[in-house]
Order: structure tokens, then sequence, then C-alpha cells
């Protein structure tokens, strides 16, 4: 099989909790480092304008989004599982919410205190990235964030003083999705002090610190993209006919994330399933490329 890439930077909690997976998994993969803001010339000839991080790459397949990235490596890797037998929905679910509202209640508490010393780049990126969201205001939602921080970390804590994992005696998606914002406190002091009061949830946290990245070697960007020139997309084409909106293998379609960053990422339709929408595109320099999203956080218009 050709290599596992993925597109990362170090600080980057959606990587981290794909970086886990890995670790739980025993894959070996290419890390490629990208910028932490825009531009990032040498991601998004490979995703077609879609600028977040992380993302996967396998020849011409590009994968956008840790939903579909998830999807893709339990597919590739199916053993051991991140599924435990019987809590399918409970892993999925837990990978949602922890995405969408603990990761949430992380970074304005994070920030009161980062806001002062982050580069004013970083804060016009990250502002321009939420559409008109002025993103130094962050701070301000800092009470309320702290507040349901608590909150959302002693139902984990309470769930872990039974089990040494979320869903039972085994590592599983919900652990690295819930890992992740809680590594990403520990970018701050402060912010970690909360989730340190919580001694079910520290020790479950050091145990999953400690599993590692499983076996990862760095990749120059530029070898990432010759790969891509030198590869063909390996995805065939799957139009389901039960599709709800009737979309037709090689229609002209959109693909643009529901909540932030939204650059829209064109080209023919190729597969469309119930999880799964992708898109073949003829980029400059590099030739056919599919790039994969999920259904879930993502909108499809025709064009
Ligand atoms: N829903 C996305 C969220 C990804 C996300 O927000 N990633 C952050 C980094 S952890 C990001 O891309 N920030 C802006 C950037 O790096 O340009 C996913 O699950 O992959």
């Amino acid at each position: 099989m050709a290599e596992v890439i993925l597109h990362q930077y170090v600080n980057s909690p959606f990587s981290e909790k794909i970086r886990k997976i890995f670790a739980h998994k025993k894959v070996s993969w290419r890390s490629v480092e990208q910028p932490v803001i825009m531009p990032k010339p040498k991601l998004i000839p490979l995703t077609g304008g879609y600028r977040r991080i992380p993302v996967l790459q396998i020849g011409a397949d590009v994968w956008c989004d840790s939903g579909i990235i998830i999807r893709k490596i339990e597919e590739l890797f199916p053993a051991p599982t991140v599924y435990p037998a019987g809590q399918e929905a409970a892993a999925d679910i837990m990978n949602q919410w922890a995405d969408r509202r603990l990761f949430w209640s992380t970074t304005p508490v994070i920030f009161e205190k980062l806001a002062a010393v982050v580069p004013k780049e970083f804060i016009e990126d990250r502002s321009k990235m939420m559409r008109g969201a002025n993103f130094a205001e962050i701070t301000l939602m800092a009470p309320d964030a702290r507040n349901q921080l608590r909150a959302f970390l002693d139902i984990l804590d309470r769930q872990l003083a039974r089990s040494t994992f979320l869903l039972g005696n085994s590592f599983s998606l919900g652990d690295a999705a819930c890992f992740h914002p809680v590594w990403f406190l520990r970018a701050e002091p402060t912010a970690f002090s909360h989730a340190q009061k919580f001694s079910n949830l520290m020790r479950w946290f050091e145990r999953i610190d400690a599993m590692g990245y499983g076996d990862v070697k760095a990749m120059e960007p530029d070898e990432a993209l010759k790969i891509a020139r030198d590869s063909s997309p390996a995805t065939p084409v799957n139009v389901e006919a039960a599709d709800p909106d009737t979309l037709k293998a090689g229609a002209m379609v959109s693909v643009t994330p529901d909540d932030y960053g939204f650059d829209p990422v064109t080209g023919r339709l190729v597969v469309n399933t119930t999880h799964e929408v992708a898109v073949e595109r003829e980029e400059p320099g590099l030739g056919k490329i599919v790039n994969h999203f999920p259904k879930i956080g993502f909108r499809i218009a025709s064009v």
C-alpha cells in the first residue's frame, strides 16, 4: 500500500486525536508539518482550498476532516478497532460531542491567558477563518467556558472512576476524541489546572499520553506533492442512487465545512454515500486528485 501521510502540525489538537489512533493501531505513517496559519501553499493544491488540519493523503487521494480520516484509518487498519463491539454509536457520538462541545469549552480558557502573547497574525487568521467573529474577543467567553469545561470534565471523571477507558477496558475513538481537548489545555498551565483537579481523568490522561504516536517518520511537503503528482486516485465511483439529493456521478458540486474555514472545494462527484462525499479535481501541476469529506459537518451544493 502507498504510504499513509498525515498533514498536521505539532500543536494541533485534532491531529493529536489522529496521532493517538495511529498509536493504538501501531500504524506506520509519515508526518508532513504544515503552517499554523494561512497561506499554506503546499497543502492547498492537495485539498483544493480546504485549509484545516489534519489532512490525510494516500497517493492522489486526500481526506479532509478528522471525521472521514478516522473512517479511512479504521477501514485500512481494522484491528485493533476504535469501535468497541456494541458501542459503535456511543464512540461516534462521543467524537462529535468532544469536537464540537468539549473542545470549544477549552479554547477561550486557554486563550484568555495566551491572547496577550500569540502573534497578531494568528488572531487575524483565526478571525477570518471564523467569518467575521473577532478571535481576540474569545477571552470574553472565558468565564462561561470555564463553567462548562468543569461540568464536562466532571462527566468524564465520573465515568473514569469505574472504567479504565471511556467506553470500557480498551482504548476507543471516545478516548482519542476526549483526549485531544484535555491535551490542548496543557498548552497553558492555568487552563490545565482545571483538568488536574480530576484524579480519574488525570490517570486516564497520563495513560493515553504515554501511548506515543505509532511508527512515524517526517516527510518534506515537496515529497508529499511529488507523491500526489506521480499517483492516480484509487477511488472507484460510488454514488448511491438512494442519495436524498439524487446527485449523479460526475455532477459538479462544492463541499464546504458548516462551522468555520468556509472554503469550498469544487469538483466532479465520485463518491456519495451515507457517510462520505468525494470529488475529483484536476489540480494544475499535480493532475487528478480526489478529495474525501464526511457528510457530518459539511454542506454540498450543485455548481
Ligand atoms: N472538524 C475538523 C476541525 C479541524 C480543526 O479545527 N483543526 C484546526 C487545527 S487543530 C485548524 O485547522 N485550525 C486552523 C488551521 O490550522 O488553519 C476536523 O475534525 O478535522
